[in-house]
């Protein structure tokens, strides 16, 4: 089995972004399955384009979108994602869509085909706050993980796809109020760990 896990370039006046920075601390190989890492653009127009391009190229049976979700307090597995691009914020091109479908013909929302409930289950297991969320708001993230489930859908039937955000790291945190909500950037390593060994599994539920 071969895993493609990406990660978003830092966005919206940070240095780094944890998603990028916890993807590429990951071992080649988990629970015999094969992970390519590709970090990916945090723009709407260019982000899927980026992930269809590491399809075409890897292969892969399964695609594991990562982002960064500042203020949630454990890393989070998104069940939907939803036809909608509405961002508060410009993106590192500039772009900035209000109230826009992401496929004009396209349903109004997807859920992960990847096992949420396993994942979930297996990053507790190992000691780390995790939940499934149910939005995945409405920026770069959604977009990506709305648009390679509608790619997977139409185009490659085959793949399973879904998308996990995560905390800030300790270091991003730093420069922040107290009483942000951080993780250390090992501890997040380690909960995408959890989460493809539970991806690499062959009986799970969605
Ligand atoms: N988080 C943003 C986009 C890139 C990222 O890491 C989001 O949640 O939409």
């Amino acid at each position: 089995m071969r895993i493609l896990i990406t990660g978003f370039e830092p966005f919206g006046g940070e240095k780094v972004n944890p998603a990028w920075e916890a993807v590429r601390m990951l071992p080649d190989t988990i629970a015999g399955a094969e992970i390519v890492k590709l970090q990916i653009p945090t723009v709407f127009s260019e982000s899927v384009s980026a992930v269809e391009r590491g399809i075409h190229t890897y292969h892969p049976d399964v695609v594991i979108s990562v982002g960064q979700a500042g203020g949630r307090s454990c890393v989070t597995v998104e069940k939907v994602a939803i036809n909608l691009a509405d961002a508060r914020i410009p993106d590192n091109a500039g772009e900035q869509p209000v109230d826009e479908p992401l496929q004009p013909d396209g349903p109004a929302a997807y859920f992960a085909t990847i096992p949420v409930k396993n994942i979930v289950a297996n990053v507790r297991g190992h000691g780390i706050p995790c939940h499934i969320s149910y939005t995945a708001g409405t920026y770069v993230c959604n977009c990506v993980m709305y648009n390679v489930l509608h790619l997977a859908a139409a185009k490659y039937p085959g793949i399973r796809a879904g998308f996990i955000h995560v905390p800030f790291s300790a270091e991003q945190a730093v420069e922040k109020p107290a009483g942000t909500p951080f993780m250390p950037l090992m501890t997040i390593a380690e909960s995408l760990e959890c989460a493809v060994e539970a991806c690499a599994a062959k009986d799970y539920c969605l």
